[in-house]
């Protein structure tokens, strides 16, 4: 495909991160990503440090390739997972839903790579001075917690804010999105939602087929009057999520709401009361395929995109 800044510093051969997704993404899809050449990256979501250790162990098992662990910081477990990952040495650390200043000294000096996801200039300009090597900039296209910016107008911004590399994420899902989030001049990009559909992807069944099924309108963000948004595919929890958030329902009851779903969805597949969390382009996605197939396919669309762009040579 191409060689840029985030393949030469990772040692990966694309420029393509397969989002580090809570439940989602196992060890099985990490190391088939890996060894087709992107960044697998593990979901931590809600792990305690133990099972994270046996997680990174049995990655290890699968492949020699690069991989990333994904941390979020909300968790009450972070910290013992923040431990495991420097024992561990993991090559990468992606961090999502918090600030991770204070620990990116004990990282690097592990010889691990730290690349937070931002969703404002803000924290990345404050990130790149704490020590980040790169930044992912999330858009609000993305599925679960989501910033407030979309992936077209934070991207560029970030991109201005600070030197170090930065990964597009969001409502990217083949070659046409890469090549969209080099114009704006990422270095490489992120996706969640098409991962899913990797036959390496251990997700029940039915939340694959939500996300086949889903229409490029499907999606919808509950918790936005709490301050942090969520995207998930419409379903009867969110019908009665929105309907409860929006008539006066207290925070404490929403949360109730919403405890335990993301996995009653993934595990259980009950995609009908769990929370089926999916980006926006999943209405573009209609196909499980194996992972290498998925980077085949990127590679394939993105020379055609490139193609295309040959009718927009500045003149
Ligand atoms: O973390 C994500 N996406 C996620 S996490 C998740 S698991 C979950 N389970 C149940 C309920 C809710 C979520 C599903 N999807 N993306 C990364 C991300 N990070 N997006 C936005 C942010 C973020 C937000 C605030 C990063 C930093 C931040 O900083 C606040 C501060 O301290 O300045």
């Amino acid at each position: 495909m191409v060689e840029t800044k985030i393949t030469k510093l990772l040692g990966i051969k694309y420029p393509i991160f397969q989002g580090g997704m809570a439940w989602v993404s196992s060890p099985k899809l990490v190391a088939a990503v890996s060894n087709a050449g992107g960044l697998g990256i593990l979901g931590s979501g809600a792990m305690n440090g133990e099972l994270v250790k046996a997680k990174i162990k049995e990655i290890k098992s699968l492949t020699n390739k690069p991989f990333g662990v994904n941390i979020m910081l909300m968790m009450p477990t972070s910290t013992e997972v923040i431990d495991v990952c420097i024992d561990e040495k993991v090559p990468v650390v992606t961090t999502g839903a918090g600030n991770p200043g204070a620990h990116i000294k004990r990282f690097k000096e592990a010889g691990i790579k730290v690349i937070p996801v931002v969703s404002s200039v803000a924290l990345a300009k404050r990130l790149e001075r704490s020590g980040a090597d790169a930044l992912i900039a999330e858009g609000r296209e993305s599925g679960g917690h989501i910033g407030e910016l979309t992936t077209m107008v934070l991207v560029p911004q970030v991109v201005d804010a600070v030197s170090i590399p930065v990964i597009a994420a969001g409502g990217i899902a083949d070659g046409r999105g890469v090549l969209a989030s080099f114009a704006l001049g990422a270095e490489a990009v992120q996706m969640g939602t098409r991962f899913i559909l990797a036959n390496e992807c251990e997700t029940h069944q039915n939340y694959k087929n939500a996300v086949i099924h889903a229409k490029d309108r499907d999606t919808v963000e509950t918790g936005i009057t709490l301050g942090h948004p969520v995207r998930t595919i419409k379903n009867k929890l969110t019908k009665e999520y929105l309907e409860k958030e929006f008539h006066g329902a207290t925070p404490e009851e929403l949360e109730e709401l919403g405890k335990g779903k993301l996995r009653a969805a993934v595990v259980d597949g009950d995609a009908e009361y769990g929370s089926v969390m999916s980006g926006q382009i999943c209405g573009m996605l209609n196909k499980e395929e194996p992972a290498s197939e998925i980077i085949e396919d990127i590679k394939k669309t993105y020379q055609e995109a490139f193609a295309h762009l040959e009718n927009f040579k500045p003149c």
